[in-house]
């Protein structure tokens, strides 16, 4: 029955879901079954008989249960959503779900990383994701983005090579979820190319704080079309209402061993408890006319336009407000192909897109087994689909009728075209010619112009992050040739940045030779270096993380930490406090024991064993003199310190209620001498939650890193 309150997408999944709620065991053929205990034997010693379909039916199926994962991006975390339009794009493309204001489609989204396995931990340093599917009144239109906003090749025919080197090497299958290791830099200090992307991945975007703090980014240029036919080249950007946040890499660190699941169970537990990750979503327009307007070629994926030379500007509104019901049928099934478009948009020939056309078909047929995928409940329109195509593994659809085909007259012609006027899909015609070439455009070759825009427009902190995860990755090279012309391709991004890295390394920094413009005769791409550009920008802001604090707290987890005789009545009205405000509270005690507060019993979420600091935003020190004597004890003091120590070294707000002296004398913090916003001491004459709150709200205080951890 059609559910008025929810999404058209919704309710058609709503016909092909079912519970097992206060219903009979079945086999699958609907046989109730009438013991699911014991197999079928000859005496109850004896040997089981094949008979016995009820069994083999139940193993069947579970040997055949795992599909295969995606090549890349196998680990995956998927949620439904709306994305409403607020101001039309008519004037730029005739796709009819971004041309009227307050439209809203249903979404599908699904995060990932690239990298690791299926199994692997949310915390890898590695690009994200971001793929967006919209179930649009015309058919599906799908987005398949990323959180950085260029890549690490030009041309799909490297993309195999690419993978080949990241994943685990092959004689081993060592590492796992990881770049740091041999093949991976061997490629990269190879390929010039790579130098702008390689300037995200080691940043701090490659290890976000949660997936509802990261930017979206199409990637490529793409091409609206208008009703009347002109043209303009379009950027797809998705900006997070919470702002753009990581950890640090000490922290994902720990993560990945404490939680692995930090990402998946921030995104269901948000959703759950009604905090719907929300982003702006922008486009860059740049008329056709223009195309030729840059210090660099819009069909290069290695390159993003400034927001300085072409603002984004804000027409519409993401928000994921819906879990799946089901991980499988829904975040494990979706199909995404850059391929699926609706009228008004077009590709470029951008030649990493262009590869992308084939490969994801392609992949779904071996990953999904069958050429009518499109039939999965997740992966269908909601414009419902009429052709001639049929049958096929695991064909659903019944198509009534003789006729398949077309042109045809014993079906009175249906299925029709459509003309455009109504609708129909017609490539952009445009005038294509040129000699048949092997070979990569010489307004491709400036490589590190825009490495050095982006690390020249880091900020202090993140500058210096970015250089410690070079020196993380680069250390776990075995070979020290590879880490001698990585470290030669960064001095041409710049020379400081170099010589730290170089400095950890033990290397020299030996620039490599000077630039040769085209692929040598001998295909050795290590010689191709980049014809340098003079930038426009020479700065852009947009590119830091820094700027991005939104002063909210909303969503923050804030790990309560308490024992018996906490004070009861200053806890709750913080908490009441931070709640209403949006943040979360949770409660760590010594152990899942209740706890006696002065005046109330208090249930732990968690136990100190059981969790760390790095899982909270922040942490309080609950007020209460006994309460923290307890946490002193000589069983719970190292533990408890470990917490204070760090999150004051992950430079987060910490906050010592009344009566904690003792906790923060014993910390790391007590010999600091330095001015500190995010430590924040109980105090009667000002007001300690709201500068708590405020501190919460900043994130972290990364500019006092370096004090804080020296
Ligand atoms: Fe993908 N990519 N990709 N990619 N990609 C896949 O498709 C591929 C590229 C991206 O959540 C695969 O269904 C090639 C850029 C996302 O299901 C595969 C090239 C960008 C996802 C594939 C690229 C992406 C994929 C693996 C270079 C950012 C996850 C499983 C020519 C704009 C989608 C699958 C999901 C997945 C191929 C480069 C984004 C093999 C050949 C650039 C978000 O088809």
């Amino acid at each position: 029955m059609k559910n008025e309150n929810q999404n058209e997408k919704l309710n058609q999944l709503d016909s092909h879901t079912t519970s097992n709620e206060n219903e009979k065991l079945t086999t699958n053929q609907g046989i109730k079954i009438n013991n699911n205990q014991d197999s079928l034997k000859s005496g109850d010693r004896g040997p089981t008989l094949l008979e016995d379909f009820i069994l083999r039916e139940k193993i069947t199926h579970f040997d055949h249960e795992r599909i295969p994962e995606r090549i890349v991006h196998a680990r995956g975390s998927g949620a439904h959503g709306i994305f409403k339009l607020n101001k039309s794009l008519s004037p730029y493309t005739k796709a009819d779900f971004l041309s009227k204001a307050g439209l809203e489609t249903p979404v599908f989204v699904r995060f990932s990383t690239v990298a690791g396995s299926k199994g692997s931990t949310d915390l890898a340093r590695d690009v994200r994701g971001f793929a967006i599917k919209f179930y649009t009144q015309e058919g599906n239109y799908d987005l398949v983005a990323n959180n950085m906003p260029v890549f690490f090749i030009q041309d799909a025919i490297k993309f195999p090579d690419l993978v080949h080197a990241v994943k685990p090497e092959p004689d081993n299958e060592i590492p796992q979820a990881a770049s740091a290791h041999d093949t991976f830099w061997d490629f990269i200090s190879l390929m010039p190319e790579s130098m702008h992307m390689i300037m995200w991945l080691m940043s701090d975007r490659a290890i976000p704080r949660s997936l509802r703090m990261m930017e979206g980014f199409g990637v490529h240029s793409f091409k609206f079309i208008n009703e009347q036919g002109k043209v303009h080249f379009v950027k797809f950007h998705f900006k997070p209402r919470l702002g753009v946040h990581s950890v640090a890499w000490d922290e994902a660190q720990r993560i990945s061993g404490v939680d692995p699941d930090f990402h998946k169970r921030d995104l269901w537990e948000s959703i759950e408890t009604g905090a719907y990750p929300e982003w702006d979503f922008g486009v860059q327009l740049i008329p056709e006319e223009d195309e030729h307007k840059f210090d660099f070629d819009l069909l290069d994926p290695t390159k993003l336009v400034p927001e300085e030379e072409v603002p984004v500007e804000i027409v519409g509104t993401l928000t994921l407000n819906k879990n799946p019901e089901n991980f499988f049928a829904e975040t494990e099934q979706v199909a995404f192909h850059p391929g699926h478009l609706v009228p008004g948009i077009d590709f470029t020939n951008d030649p990493l897109l262009q590869g992308r056309l084939f490969s994801y078909t392609d992949t779904q047929l071996s990953r999904l087994g069958s050429p009518n995928f499109h039939e999965i409940p997740i992966n269908r329109s909601v414009n419902t689909v009429h052709n001639n195509q049929r049958d096929g593994h695991m064909r659903q659809q019944v198509v009534k009728g003789k006729v398949s085909y077309e042109p045809n007259s014993t079906g009175g012609g249906c299925p029709f075209q459509s003309m455009m006027s109504e609708g129909g899909f017609a490539s952009h015609e445009e005038k294509v010619s040129g000699e048949k070439v092997r070979k990569r455009s010489q307004s491709f070759v400036d490589h590190y112009s825009q490495a050095k825009l982006f690390y020249n427009s880091q900020s202090g902190p993140e500058q210096t992050h970015l250089q410690n995860a070079l020196v993380f990755e680069l250390s776990k090279v075995t070979i020290p040739e590879i880490r001698e012309r990585m470290v030669g391709q960064l001095a041409f991004i710049d020379n400081i940045l170099a010589k730290k890295v170089a400095e950890k390394l033990g290397v020299k920094v030996k620039k490599l030779k000077q630039p040769n413009q085209s692929i040598p005769a001998d295909g050795d791409i290590s010689k191709l270096q980049s014809e340098e550009r003079e930038s426009k920008t020479k700065i852009s802001e947009a590119l830091s993380m820094k700027d991005t604090v939104k002063n909210t707290i909303k969503s923050r987890k804030i790990g309560f930490i308490l024992a018996n005789g906490a004070d009861g009545t200053v806890l709750n009205a913080l908490k009441t406090k931070l709640e209403k405000e949006g943040a979360t509270v949770e409660l760590i005690a010594p152990s899942l024991a209740p706890v006696s507060a002065t005046d109330e019993i208090l249930s732990p979420k968690h136990s100190l064993t059981s969790i760390a600091s790095v899982c909270f935003d922040a942490l309080y020190l609950s007020a209460g003199e006994k309460s923290a004597e307890e946490l002193m004890n000589p069983e719970n003091k190292h533990l408890t310190l470990r917490f204070i120590n760090e999150a004051y070294k992950h430079c987060k707000a910490i906050y010592f209620g009344a009566g904690t002296e003792i906790l923060y004398s014993n910390s790391n913090i007590a010999m600091k001498k330095h001015e500190d916003p995010a430590v924040i001491i109980a105090a009667k004459d000002r007001d300690s939650d709201e500068q708590f709150i405020r501190a919460i709200s900043g994130h972290r205080v990364w500019d006092l890193e370096l004090a804080r951890n020296t």
